[in-house]
Order: structure tokens, then C-alpha cells, then sequence
């Protein structure tokens, strides 16, 4: 018997975000399970070769990499989530590149340090979404259709929001071709339903424990009036 495919994930992991997305966009049923990153168990770290979750488990088969597991679960449950032609799909890959490098960024500057460090990641994120304006064709990525390059930049404007609503970040008002995106991608149900409902919670939570002082004052204690 063909057994559900095993999402092993962290709770608050905007790479798993990215597959479970793709998961509920495809309609595929899972299962997931959290694990506690700071404390990985033994099964998971002799299944996963980076130690890093997502992993997605089929059987004696292992995937790794938010791409990767996103490509191949879009290769097996069709219509594509990508654009036919090879040139503007790899484009798109690529696209998904930068996505990662600002999920980068934006952990960076909610856990930064100091001032200094809050405005070196500031500044790389308001390069990233001054050429991203350039080329968004709205209101998804590509256009009208949702795709994987869209599900590869969701979890970044779910945990915008969230900072947004903490500290402005004025991120958005200089973007309003962004601005309407994240608002699309925020609408889907897809990405709504890829978070847990005490989300927002557990995120500004995080952000307390682990914050290195200036983004934790921020984002996390003008939090605790919204929360
Ligand atoms: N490039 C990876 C990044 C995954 C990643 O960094 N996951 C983090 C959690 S959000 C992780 O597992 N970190 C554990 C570690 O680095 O030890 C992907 O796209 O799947």
C-alpha cells in the first residue's frame, strides 16, 4: 500500500512553508511532522543529509531542499506550476534564489543586534524588492497563474507582514507592484492554510527568545500590544 508522503518540518520554517504550499496548491495529502530544530533526533539526522528540514519522505525515498522537493512534486502531479519554455522556468528558478537570499536577509533583521546590523539587511532587502518591482507581472509573478516561484516567495511576505505590523519597515509604500503581490499571494488559501493559527504568536515568540537585542525590541516587545 502506498503510504502518505512524510513532511518533516519545523513549525516556523519558511522553507517548509514553501512545500507545504505546493503540497495544498497540488491537493496531495500529507503528513507532517515537527521536529525541534534546537534539540534534531537521531531518526531525523541519519535521514537528512544537511540536517536541514524540509525532508520529504516516500517510502524508503528521501527528498531534501525546498526546490527540489517543489519540483518534483510538480513533475508527478500535473498541471505544471511552471512555464513551459525552459529559458523563462529557469529564470524563475533562479528567482527562487534570490527569494532564499531575502528569507536570509529577513531573519538577519528581525534577530539583528544592533542598528548597524538592522540597516546592512534593511538595505540588501530594499535592493531585492527594487528589482523585484521591475519584474513582477502581477498579480502573480508570472501573471495570472500561481506558481512555484510564487510559492518560493509566500513565506517571505507572511513574515513581513507579521514585522510590518510590529515596527514599519517601509518596504512596501516604494513598491506597489510588490505591494499588490504580497497582498495576492497573502489572499491564497494555500498560503493561508500553511501556517498554524497560533502563528503569529509562536513568530513574535521566537523573536523574543532569540533576538540579539535591537530586532527583538522592535518587532518582539511592540508585539506583545498586538498579540
Ligand atoms: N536551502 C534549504 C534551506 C532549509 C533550511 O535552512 N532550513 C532550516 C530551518 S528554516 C534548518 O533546517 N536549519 C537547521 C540547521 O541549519 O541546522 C531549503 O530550501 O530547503
Amino acid at each position: 500500500m502506498q503510504h502518505k508522503p512524510r513532511l518533516i518540518s519545523f513549525d516556523l520554517c519558511p522553507f517548509v512553508q514553501r512545500s507545504v504550499i505546493t503540497l495544498l496548491e497540488k491537493g496531495v495529502a500529507f503528513e507532517r511532522i515537527d521536529i525541534d530544530l534546537a534539540k534534531p533526533p537521531a531518526w531525523f539526522l541519519d535521514i537528512s543529509p544537511l540536517g536541514k528540514v524540509p525532508v520529504l519522505q516516500m517510502g524508503d525515498s528521501v527528498l531534501f531542499e525546498s526546490a527540489i522537493i517543489n519540483e518534483y512534486l510538480d513533475e508527478i502531479h500535473p498541471p505544471s506550476m511552471q512555464p513551459s519554455d525552459p529559458l523563462h522556468r529557469a529564470i524563475n528558478r533562479a528567482w527562487a534564489e534570490v527569494a532564499s537570499e531575502l528569507i536570509g536577509s529577513q531573519y538577519h533583521l528581525m534577530l539583528a543586534s544592533d542598528e548597524t546590523d538592522f540597516e546592512l539587511h534593511h538595505h540588501s532587502i530594499v535592493q531585492g524588492f527594487k528589482r523585484l518591482e521591475g519584474i513582477i507581472v502581477g498579480p502573480f509573478f508570472n501573471g495570472e497563474r500561481f506558481q512555484l516561484v510564487d510559492a518560493a516567495f509566500a513565506p517571505l511576505f507572511t513574515r513581513f507582514q507579521l514585522l510590518e505590523q510590529a515596527h514599519p519597515l517601509g518596504l512596501f509604500e516604494a513598491h506597489p507592484k510588490l505591494a499588490a503581490w504580497s497582498a495576492a499571494l497573502l489572499a491564497r488559501p494555500s498560503v493561508i492554510q500553511s501556517v498554524k493559527p497560533t502563528f503569529a504568536q509562536d513568530f513574535y515568540r521566537y523573536i523574543r527568545k532569540h533576538g540579539g537585542g535591537h530586532g527583538a525590541h522592535l518587532f518582539a516587545d511592540k508585539a506583545r500590544e498586538i498579540i
